[in-house]
C-alpha cells in the first residue's frame, strides 16, 4: 500500500471518532499500534510511520491499539477499545498477555490435514466470543485434502451456525470468498497453529509477499513456527489484517462469557438436568449425559467445554490473587513514600 493511509485504510471507525472533541481532532496525532517490539511501539499515523519508546509510564498498549499524539510525537492517552484478545501469558505465571486489540473479525485458520482439532476450534471461539469479535473459521489445504466432508461434519458439530470457508490460500482467486469480510475500515486478525497458512493468507490477501512463510513438517503437518511476532498489514480492499505467530500455549483467563457462547447447546442442557447440582457424570435425569447417550452430542465436546470452564476458572483467580497482591504493594509503597516525604522514616 502507497503511503500515505487515510485513517479509514487503517481501520478507523466511528466508535473511535466519536471519542475525541474537536480541539483533539485538531490539534492531534491519531495513530495505530502496528507493531509491538522490545523497547519501542511502531505506530502509522496520517502522515506516515512514527515510533513510540515502551516505557512503564505507558498503560499496557498491545498492536491494534489507537492512541493520541501530541504534535511533538508524545503520549497523550489510549482510545477506548472496541474489543481486545487476551490469554494467561505462556509459563507457570499467571499473568495475563494482551494479543490484539480492535479486531471485528477473528479468522480462525486451520488445515484440512493432521492439525485439524475441534477442541482447539472451541478453544478459539471462546476467545473471539469472550473479546467482543466476529469468529470465522477458515479452512486451508483443500488443494491436498481428499475427504473434505469428513472434516465439514466435524465442523457441524462445533456449531452448526458456524461460518467457515474452505480454500487454498496459495490461489489468490480461491480466497476471493473472504473479500467480503476484508471490508473499508475492518480489521481482521489470523490465529491458528504454526504451519496453517495465516501468513499465506494475508499474503494472498494484500496481494504482496511481505510475511515469510515456511513449508511444514511432512511426518506430523507441524509448522516451524516462522512468523515469530504479530505484526499489521494494510489491504487494497480496505481491510486492516494482523498476522500472528502460531502460538503454542493458549489459556484462557477471564472467559466465562466466552464458553457460555460457545458451548449454548451443553448450556442450554443442562438447565434441563434433573439435579440444579448435576455435574453430568452419571446422574439420573442428567440432560447432557442423555444427549450423549442419543448421538446429539460428542462426549469430547463435553470433556472440553468442563475442561476450559475448570481452566478459566483456575487462571482467573490466580490472576486476581496476584491483582490483590500487587494492590496491597503498592499501598505499602505509597505509605511508605508519605512518611519518607513527612520524615517519619
Ligand atoms: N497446498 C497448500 N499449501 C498451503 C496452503 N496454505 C499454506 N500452505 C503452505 O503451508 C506452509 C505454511 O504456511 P504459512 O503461511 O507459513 O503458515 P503460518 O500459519 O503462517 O505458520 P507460522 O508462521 O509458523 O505460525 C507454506 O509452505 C505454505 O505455502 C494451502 O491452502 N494449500
Ligand atoms: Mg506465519
Ligand atoms: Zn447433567
Amino acid at each position: 500500500m502507497n503511503l500515505p493511509l487515510k485513517l479509514q485504510q487503517m481501520g478507523w471507525q466511528a466508535f473511535f471518532q466519536q471519542q475525541l472533541n474537536l480541539d483533539e481532532f485538531e490539534n492531534t496525532i491519531i495513530a495505530r499500534v502496528i507493531a509491538h517490539h522490545r523497547s519501542v511501539y511502531e505506530l502509522m499515523t496520517i502522515q506516515g510511520p512514527y515510533h513510540l519508546k515502551v516505557s512503564s509510564n505507558l498503560p499496557q498498549i498491545t498492536i491494534g491499539d489507537w492512541m493520541l499524539l501530541d504534535i511533538a510525537g508524545c503520549y497523550i492517552r489510549l482510545l477506548e477499545r472496541k474489543s481486545l484478545f487476551k490469554r494467561k501469558a505462556a509459563g507457570n505465571q499467571t499473568v495475563e498477555q494482551l494479543i490484539a486489540a480492535n479486531v471485528d473479525t477473528l479468522i480462525i485458520v486451520s488445515s484440512l490435514n493432521q492439525d485439524f482439532n475441534s477442541s482447539r476450534i472451541e478453544r478459539y471461539l471462546t476467545l473471539a466470543y469472550e473479546a467482543g469479535a466476529q469468529p470465522l473459521l477458515v479452512l486451508t489445504k483443500v488443494d491436498l485434502c481428499s475427504d473434505v466432508e469428513t472434516f465439514l461434519q466435524q465442523v457441524r458439530k462445533i456449531d452448526p451456525r458456524l461460518m467457515f470457508e474452505v480454500v487454498n490460500a496459495l490461489d489468490t482467486s480461491c480466497i476471493s470468498s473472504l473479500q467480503h469480510w476484508c471490508k473499508d475500515g475492518s480489521t481482521i486478525a489470523f490465529v491458528g497453529s504454526s504451519g496453517v497458512g495465516k501468513s499465506t493468507l494475508v499474503n494472498s490477501l494484500t496481494g504482496i509477499t511481505g510475511q515469510k512463510t515456511a513449508a511444514i513438517r511432512s511426518d506430523d503437518s507441524k509448522g516451524r513456527h516462522t512468523t515469530t511476532s504479530r505484526s499489521m498489514h494494510f489491504t487494497p480492499l480496505g481491510a486492516v489484517l494482523i498476522d500472528t505467530p502460531g502460538m503454542r500455549e493458549l489459556q484462557l483467563t477471564d472467559c466465562g462469557e466466552g464458553i457460555r457462547r460457545t458451548f449454548l447447546d451443553i448450556e442450554l442442557l443442562t438447565t434441563q438436568c434433573r439435579f440444579h447440582d448435576c455435574q453430568h457424570l452419571a446422574e439420573p435425569g442428567c440432560a447432557v449425559q442423555q444427549a450423549i447417550a442419543q448421538g446429539e452430542l460428542d462426549t469430547r465436546r463435553l470433556i472440553n467445554y468442563q475442561k476450559l470452564n475448570t481452566e478459566q476458572a483456575r487462571n482467573t483467580a490466580s490472576l486476581q490473587e496476584r491483582r490483590a497482591q500487587e494492590r496491597q504493594f503498592s499501598k505499602m509503597v505509597k505509605t511508605a513514600k508519605s512518611l519518607k516525604s513527612k520524615k517519619m522514616l
